[in-house]
């Protein structure tokens, strides 16, 4: 299987890239945003405990996240997938161990983890901007989108030296054409699934 993850910061393009790498590496993508929010919109149990996280702009409780994605890799080989692409997970190193253990019971791995690189205040203008049209109150108040970049500095940064230890690490500037940062992220796939795959 290739099993990626994108990393980087709130607004530095997980979700948009992974829209491309998904297409070309036929994977089957998981969004744990995606994932919450959808929870929210059913109005569900768990998705009324991460509602409270998500709008003060807090990472949800790594229990609730890593038990969401139990089932991922039987359903990436039940679709006929070449592997995962994880879009805003892991976020803790709670969640990278807890997927580290969940794949390697399926006899897999992680392939290569893509680090998006964007400073501060080009994400948090993003971020405005996609409020304007994405309906999220997360993305409308600049007070939330600092707490959530300071949750990403204390929590989630730490994540990228886990993988660092394990050679899987590879940072790619996230400024520029969105086609171009595609186009490097699928060059540093190719060149790490060559190492990592697991057939
Ligand atoms: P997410 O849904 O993962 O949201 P995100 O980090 O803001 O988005 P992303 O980086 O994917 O940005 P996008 O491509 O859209 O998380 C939301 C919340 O859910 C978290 O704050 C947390 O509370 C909770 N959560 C999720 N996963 C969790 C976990 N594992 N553990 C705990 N809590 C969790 O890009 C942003 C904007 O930039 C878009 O409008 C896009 O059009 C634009 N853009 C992208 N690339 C560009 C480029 N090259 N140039 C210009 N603009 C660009």
């Amino acid at each position: 299987m290739i099993n990626l993850i994108l990393f980087g910061p709130p607004g530095s393009g997980k979700g948009t890239q992974a829209e491309h790498l998904k297409e070309h590496f036929q994977l089957l993508h998981i969004s744990t945003g995606d994932l919450l929010r959808n929870e929210i919109a059913n109005g569900t149990k768990l998705g009324m405990e991460a509602k409270q996280f998500m709008d003060a702009g807090q990472l949800v409780p790594d229990e609730v996240v890593i038990g969401m994605l139990g089932g991922a890799v039987d359903q990436s080989r039940s679709m006929g997938k070449r592997g995962i692409i994880f879009d805003g997970f892991p976020r803790t190193t709670a969640q990278a161990l807890a997927l580290e253990h969940l794949l390697a019971d399926k006899g897999t791995a992680v392939s290569v983890v893509l680090s998006l690189v964007v400073e501060e205040e080009e994400l948090t203008q993003r971020i405005l901007k996609r409020g304007l049209t994405s309906g999220r109150s997360d993305d409308n108040d600049i007070d939330t989108i600092r707490r959530r970049v300071q949750e990403y500095r204390t929590k989630t940064e730490p994540v990228a030296g886990f993988y660092k230890d394990r050679d899987l690490l590879v940072e790619i500037e996230g400024v520029g054409a969105i086609e171009q940062i595609t186009q490097a992220l699928m060059n540093a796939v190719n060149a790490y699934s060559s190492k990592h795959s697991d057939g």
